[in-house]
């Protein structure tokens, strides 16, 4: 999808931000437009303090010279600011194809509402097409690698399980200092128990589900922007 279609988005976030917002910044291409138009409002005068949802996502704010700042300072945040992967009709999600799930997560968890914005191609009936990522320590890898197939196998899971960046010879490694093993369901029938499942299981740190956390999703399409909510 064009550049243009995820500024669209990102333009309509921006219209639900009042001055003295403390607002939480997402991660990935769609948001990085959200953090440039934001910028561009900070520059003309809009007083706002911003927790960002990666290092990626800092440093773009603070060559904008947008005031940052962390959860350790800010109790809550009023507002925050993503993309997603995908988007069911219940505005579940999922999230970290770009590798930033975890503090995604804990900043929408102390976010008052959490706005996704994303072009139409982010939509599905059903969650799972895109490979639900699952953040994982380093250490017993093998071991939450095999629990985390076992719950694969227990949940239908029509793929596998790849550790993200090992068939390039360099795992990713996440701004937690984290591994992400990528799960493919090709379908995901049962949401929140697969997220139980999931935590369950003491090597896994979080995984990109983001269950009942989305109040309302900007989704830009050629024939104009439809607000999902
Ligand atoms: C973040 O960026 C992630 O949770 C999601 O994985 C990704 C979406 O990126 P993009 O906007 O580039 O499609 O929001």
């Amino acid at each position: 999808m064009s550049e243009a279609l995820k500024r669209e988005a990102a333009a309509m976030a921006l219209s639900e931000v009042r001055p003295g917002m403390r607002l939480g910044l997402g991660t990935g291409s769609t948001a990085r437009h959200f953090v440039h138009l934001l910028g561009e409002r900070v520059a003309a005068g809009l007083e706002v303090i911003c927790v960002p949802t990666s290092e990626a996502t800092a440093s773009q704010a603070r060559d904008l010279h947008i005031p940052i700042s962390d959860l350790d300072a800010l109790d809550r945040l009023d507002l925050t600011v993503d993309g997603a992967d995908e988007i069911d009709p219940a505005l579940n999600l999922i999230k970290g194809g770009g590798g930033a799930l975890l503090r995604e997560k804990i900043v929408a968890a102390a976010s008052d509402a959490m706005i996704v914005i994303a072009d139409g191609s982010k939509c599905v009936d059903t969650l799972g097409r895109f490979p639900l990522p699952v953040e994982v320590n380093r250490f017993g890898l093998g071991a939450t690698r095999r629990a985390i197939a076992a719950v694969l196998a227990r949940h239908g899971a029509q793929g596998g399980l790849e550790l993200r960046g090992e068939s390039a010879g360099t795992p990713f490694v996440t701004d937690g200092g984290h591994l992400i093993l990528d799960a493919f369901f090709g379908r995901i029938s049962q949401p929140e128990a697969l997220s139980d499942d999931l935590l369950d299981i003491p090597g896994v740190v979080q995984h990109g589900l983001f269950l009942k956390m989305c109040r309302k999703a900007y989704v830009a399409t050629p024939n104009g922007v439809e607000i999902l909510q």
